[in-house]
């Protein structure tokens, strides 16, 4: 697993994953970001897929970006806990791995999933984050590469702090 800072819309990796809303409409954040990188066609690509569920993953092309695929996932809005959010979240990141395997897709980048607009601690979901992405390297089709890539400070340093704890 590898940390960086930065823009995701810049990963030079097979295929970067977007932090979705339910109607795959281009919306604010990393979201905003990676529609405005990809260009106009990837959002035609996603009116035509329609839906995504919280805690699903559906895959289009990357278009202009340097990733040849966007793995589209939708995280849970943060309603304190008790919500299930957890286990969504730990389902963003389990199953845009496993959607990954079945195509050539080696390197992967996500980036903080939920921890933007739809409010989640941050710390909880670094930590839901790395469990996840554990379990697939010890239990899935392992990939080469799986990049953590934090954009703010805060997530950074958290991160780091959990990826080098155990
Ligand atoms: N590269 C990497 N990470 C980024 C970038 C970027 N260019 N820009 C922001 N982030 P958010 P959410 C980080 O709000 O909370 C959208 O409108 C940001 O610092 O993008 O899952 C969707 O369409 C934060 O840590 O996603 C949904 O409606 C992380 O990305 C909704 O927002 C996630 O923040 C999803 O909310």
């Amino acid at each position: 697993m590898n940390l960086v800072k930065g823009d995701i819309t810049r990963s030079d990796v097979d295929c970067i994953v977007n932090a979705a809303n339910e109607d795959l409409m281009p919306g604010g954040g990393v979201c905003g970001a990676i529609h405005q990188a990809a260009g106009k066609e990837l959002a035609v690509e996603c009116k035509r897929i329609g839906h995504c569920g919280v805690g699903e993953a559906r895959i289009t092309s990357g278009y202009d970006l340097k990733a040849r695929y966007v793995i589209h996932t939708v995280g849970p809005i943060w309603h304190g806990g008790d919500n299930g959010e957890n286990q969504y979240l730990f389902n963003c990141y389990k199953k845009s791995l496993l959607l990954s395997t079945h195509y050539d897709i080696e390197t992967i980048a996500f980036p903080n999933i939920s921890t933007g607009i739809f409010g989640y601690p941050k710390e909880l979901a670094a930590e839901t984050a790395i469990a996840a992405v554990r379990q697939h390297q010890i239990s899935g089709r392992k990939l080469k590469e799986i990049v953590f890539c934090c954009f703010d400070e805060e997530n950074y340093q958290l991160y780091d702090k959990h990826l080098n704890k155990d």
